[in-house]
């Protein structure tokens, strides 16, 4: 039972407590960010890139039953941006709304968009992904915001025309060759920084976040695909966003002045 967690009335975030209680903790994730809010005196330094502007040659799509996923055989990694340490790529994977007005997880000055893209990393001294998650400085998190433009993001392209393959959940695809670099926006310099949790079950407080201001676009033609697939509980796949969580005694900082 207390693994068919989901985002419907009967499995929802307000029971994931129930059955995970570090779901209830007071460092979870999502949270509302909000520009004016958020600190400034974090040290400026930008982010070192490793191997992001690779193109895989093996890159595979997930239906996971609560998201889709791409897993692909890179060693990127990723340091700097007031980071406390080097990160390395585990896998990317989406959030989504069943309407264009809701999706993402994180909201930015009271806007939540239609979907919210994360690229998952773990701290290279762990060594693996395992026991990353065991420590509270871990993992490391990066967020897009993914923005309603009328045309299609031609970088998503990979990634939308395998949506078809896996519909059905645990079905996984292998899909053409993406480099992360494409899937940023094109500034990285402005972020969003706080500490909190991963926002699915069992919401293990290790995660180190940074939220892009800037966006990246995606059409409602391509959101729509997202929308075909089927989750772990036989409903359609989306809406797969966690409700925001209290920020209690942290603080958001921001990277700009
Ligand atoms: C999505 O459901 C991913 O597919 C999960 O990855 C991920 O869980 C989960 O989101 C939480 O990650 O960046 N939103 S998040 O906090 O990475 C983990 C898998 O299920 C453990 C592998
Ligand atoms: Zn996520």
């Amino acid at each position: 039972r207390s693994g068919d967690w989901g985002y419907g009335n009967e499995n929802g975030p307000d029971t994931w407590p129930d059955h995970f209680p570090t779901c209830g903790g007071s460092r979870q994730s999502p949270v509302a960010i909000n520009t004016g809010e958020a600190e400034t005196d974090i040290p400026h330094t930008s982010f070192h890139f490793v191997n992001y502007d690779a193109k895989p040659t093996t890159v595979t799509l997930t239906n996971t039953g609560h998201s889709v996923q791409v897993n692909m055989d890179i060693n990127a990694s990723v340091s700097g941006g007031s980071l406390t340490g080097e990160f390395v790529f585990h896998q990317f994977h989406f959030h989504w709304g069943a309407v264009y007005t809701r999706g993402s997880e994180h909201t930015v000055d009271h806007n939540r968009f239609p979907g919210e893209l994360h690229l998952v990393h773990y701290r290279e001294s762990y060594g693996s992904w395992a026991e990353a998650v065991k420590h509270e400085d871990g993992v490391a998190v990066f967020s897009v915001l993914l923005e309603l433009h009328l045309t299609d993001n031609p970088n998503l392209h990979p990634i939308v025309n395998g949506l078809m393959d896996v519909i059905l959940p645990h079905e996984t695809a292998l899909i053409s060759s993406v480099a992360l670099h494409s899937l940023l926006p094109s500034n990285v310099d402005h972020f969003f920084r706080y500490s909190g949790s991963l926002t699915t079950p069992g919401c293990d407080e290790v995660v180190e976040w940074t939220i892009f201001r800037d966006r990246i676009h995606i059409s409602s033609s391509q959101l729509k695909q997202f929308r075909e697939l089927t989750a772990e509980d036989g409903s359609t796949l989306q809406d797969n966003f966690r409700t925001l969580q209290p920020l209690n005694e942290r603080e958001v900082y921001r990277s700009w002045l």
